[in-house]
C-alpha cells in the first residue's frame, strides 16, 4: 500500500501544529516504504491525544484502557506472531499507569515496536503533568510546581535490559519514518522515544526548544556499546537523535515451545467470528 492509502478517511482533530501528525505520516512513510499492507498490520494505541493515532490509520487496530497498550499488544502478538504489531502510546499512559508493562515487555523482548508519544505531559486531559514533565514546572496538577523528580525513560529501558533503544523526534519526519522502519525490521522488542511538542499544554518542550539542541548520530557512533548508549541518555543540554542502543537478542515468540514453528492461531485452528459483538459497539 502507498502512504496515502494507509489514511483512514477520518480528520484527526489534533491541535493545529500538534507533532501527532508529523508521527502519523512517519508511520503511514514507513508502512509503505516496506511494502506492508494494513490486514498485516495492527497498531494497539492507549488513551491520550496519542492514542488517537488509531482513528487515523487503515490497519487493523485497538484502543486499550490508559496504560494498557503492552500486554493487549502482547496478547495480539502471541497469537499470531506473522503480523506487524505497532504501539502508539504518550508518556503519561506508558511511563506512569504503563510503567510495570514497559519493563516487563522488554524483559520478554516480542517482536513489537514500541512508539511513545513524548510531550512531558498529559495532553488528552489538559495538561497536568507525566512522569517526564521537568522539576519545578507548574501544571494543573501541580500549581506550585512538579516535586517529583522526572523519569529518563531511556535509561529504564536500558538497564532493564532493552536490545533496540531509539530516540526521534517529530520535527524531522523523514528520521523518524527511517526509525520507524528500522524498529519494525529489528526481530524483537524496538522502543522509540519520540519528542512531540504539545503546542497547546507544553510549556517548556517547544518546537525551538528542540530545534537549538538536537542533533542526529551518524556512522561513527557505535550504537552497540552499552556504556555510549548511557552516555547519551545522561547527556545534559544536547538531545541525541538516532537509534541510541541496538543489539541482538533472542525473539521471545522463536524460544516459545508452542509457537516457534507455527503461531498459535495456525496451531489451534480456532477462528471465531466476531462481527455480531462488534455491532453491539456501532
Ligand atoms: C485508568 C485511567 N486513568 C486515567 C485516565 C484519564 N486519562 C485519559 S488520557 C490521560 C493522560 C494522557 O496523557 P498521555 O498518556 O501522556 O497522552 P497524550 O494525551 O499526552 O498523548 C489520562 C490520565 C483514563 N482514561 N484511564
Ligand atoms: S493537546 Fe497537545 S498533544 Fe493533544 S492534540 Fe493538542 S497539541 Fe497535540
Amino acid at each position: 500500500m502507498k502512504a496515502m492509502e494507509f489514511n483512514s478517511g477520518k480528520i484527526p482533530v489534533w491541535c493545529p501544529g500538534c507533532g501527532n501528525f508529523a508521527i502519523w505520516n512517519a508511520i503511514k512513510g514507513a508502512l509503505a516504504d516496506l511494502e506492508l499492507n494494513g490486514k498485516d498490520v495492527v497498531n494497539v494505541s492507549g488513551i491520550g491525544c496519542s492514542g488517537k493515532m488509531l482513528n487515523h490509520l487503515r490497519t487493523y487496530g485497538f484502543h486499550t484502557l490508559h496504560g494498557r497498550t503492552l500486554p493487549v499488544a502482547t496478547g495480539v502478538k502471541l497469537s499470531n506472531h506473522k503480523l506487524t504489531v505497532i504501539v502508539n502510546g504518550g508518556d503519561g499512559d506508558g511511563y506512569g499507569m504503563g510503567a510495570g508493562h514497559f519493563i516487563h515487555a522488554i524483559r520478554r523482548n516480542l517482536d513489537i515496536t514500541y512508539l511513545v508519544h513524548d510531550n512531558h505531559i498529559y495532553g488528552l486531559t489538559t495538561g497536568q503533568a507525566s512522569p517526564t514533565t521537568d522539576k519545578g514546572l507548574k501544571s494543573k496538577s501541580t500549581p506550585s510546581g512538579v516535586i517529583d523528580e522526572p523519569l529518563n525513560p531511556l535509561a529504564v529501558a536500558l538497564n532493564a535490559g532493552a536490545a533496540f533503544v531509539a530516540r526521534g523526534y517529530s520535527g524531522e519526519v523523514e528520521h523518524l519514518k527511517e526509525l520507524i522502519k528500522e524498529g519494525i525490521n529489528f526481530k524483537g522488542f524496538a522502543y522509540i522515544d519520540i519528542l512531540q511538542p504539545c503546542v497547546t499544554f507544553g510549556k517548556k518542550y517547544s518546537y525551538e526548544y528542540y530545534d537549538e539542541r538536537i542533533y542526529k548520530l551518524d556512522e561513527s557512533y557505535d550504537c552497540t556499546s552499552f556504556e555510549n548508549a548511557l552516555k547519551k541518555v545522561w547527556e545534559k543540554d544536547k538531545i541525541a537523535l538516532g537509534i541510541i542502543y541496538k543489539i541482538q537478542k533472542d525473539e521471545y515468540t522463536s524460544l516459545h515451545p508452542q509457537i516457534k514453528e507455527k503461531t498459535l492461531l495456525e496451531t489451534t485452528g480456532k477462528i471465531r467470528d466476531i462481527s455480531e459483538e462488534l455491532q453491539s459497539f456501532k
